[in-house]
């Protein structure tokens, strides 16, 4: 699965430009340079430290004119046995000043606004990262790499706990009074049918008896799409009429689980834009007839920003338990799983991968920082 590749690009690309402004490079025997950046830290080390801070600027300052100088002169050493290129990082003698990064502090922000991160996030990350960088000294460019990294990886993970699901779904269900209720809404075309399908494949698995409710009277096809997934998994589906009432569906639902012993109502709901009244107020009748255990906003990654107005829409409709952030197999950018983390009082709980009926997995903040990192 190729995913989040822009997200991971931009942190890439940011540690090698900040590499490049720590690195002066010359060709000449590497004895010279390390002679001269010894003696610097031998003579620096016994004066007193009011004066270290000038005289090692200065002292900086003539070597990299020293380096630049070398570059310059027709030397015969040049490519001969025993002169190499030499990478003299700046930052092992003088601390990262906010003046050295700004400008690619000011690029990551923008590649990092590209890749649906919103403004919130990305000002996290970038005050996160400043403070993590400014005043320090690091000894070689690898350690550079290894700071900006940790910081970047902190923040993440930072942002991903904001809001966990420490609930065991599964443990949950098993424990509840039978028949435990799960309603899943979102706009249109956001994938809520496939991941009814993925959840009851999953369901079936851990040996629970599963029934869906096709609420989804509004659109034609809707009950036949559901109908397909339900035959090809063995689960019972309750069916209601094109137009009819998808509360009454669901009660139906119930109340066949009720009579069945089955553990799980899983609850599918026409799609439905943020305008739409008629649909909002069915949603909310629903939940009022239905009570469910979990309600559960679906929510389509390729969104970009839209996923944060709908998650902030629904939540004054008839608010829910968590978010399931589905097609993030095909979001080659990466920010709104951290967006909608942060940004959200709920946790996302599963993340749809595939359309195959595996292709659900519970969210997991390693999965992610697996995904960006490695
Ligand atoms: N790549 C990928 N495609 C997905 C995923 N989840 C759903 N889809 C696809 O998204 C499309 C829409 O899925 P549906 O399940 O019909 O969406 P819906 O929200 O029920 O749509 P409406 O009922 O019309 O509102 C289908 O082609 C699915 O196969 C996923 O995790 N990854
Ligand atoms: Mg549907």
């Amino acid at each position: 699965m190729i995913c989040f590749e822009k997200l991971k690009k931009a942190f890439s690309s940011f540690t090698e430009k900040l590499r490049q402004k720590g690195e002066e490079k010359s060709e000449e025997p590497q004895q010279t340079l390390s002679n001269s950046t010894t003696q610097l830290v031998t003579q620096e080390a016994q004066k007193p430290s009011s004066q270290i801070e000038q005289n090692e600027q200065n002292r900086v300052e003539e070597i990299k004119n020293e380096v630049e100088e070398k570059k310059e002169e027709p030397t015969k050493e040049k490519g001969s046995i025993g002169s190499k290129l030499n990478i003299f990082n700046i930052f092992r003698y003088r601390e990262i000043k906010e003046d050295d990064i700004d400008d690619i502090i000011e690029e990551l922000r923008t590649e990092l606004l590209e890749s649906d991160v919103s403004l919130e996030v990305t000002d996290k990350i970038l005050e996160d990262l400043k403070s993590s960088l400014i005043g320090k000294k690091v000894n070689r460019s690898e350690d550079l790499d290894e700071l900006v990294k940790k910081s970047l990886k902190n923040s993440i993970m930072e942002i991903l706990e904001k809001n966990r699901f420490e609930r065991n779904l599964i443990e949950e269900i098993k424990r509840s009074p039978k028949p435990y209720v799960i309603m899943f809404f979102g706009v249109n075309g956001v994938g809520k049918t496939t991941t009814i399908a993925k959840v009851a494949y999953m369901l079936k698995k851990a040996g629970l008896k599963v029934i869906v409710s096709a609420s989804d009277t509004f659109r034609a096809a809707a009950q036949e799409q559901l109908a397909i997934h339900c035959q090809k998994l063995e689960i019972p589906l309750v069916k209601g009429k094109y137009g009819g009432d998808p509360a009454s569906v669901a009660f139906d639902a119930i109340q066949a689980a009720k009579s069945r012993g089955i553990d799980v109502v899983l609850i599918d709901t026409a799609g439905r834009m943020h305008v739409d009244k008629d649909l909002t107020e069915e949603l909310k009748r629903i939940v009022r007839i239905s009570k469910p255990n979990l309600k559960l906003l679906v929510i389509d990654a390729l969104a970009g920003n839209d996923a944060l107005e709908q998650a902030k829409y629904f939540e004054n409709v008839v608010d829910y338990d968590g978010v399931i952030l589905t097609k993030v197999d095909a979001d080659a950018k990466g920010g709104v799983v951290l967006s909608l983390a942060y940004e959200l009082k709920k946790p996302v709980i599963f993340l749809g991968t595939g359309q195959n009926y595996d292709d659900l997995i519970p969210f997991s903040v390693d999965w992610f920082i697996e995904r960006i990192f490695s």
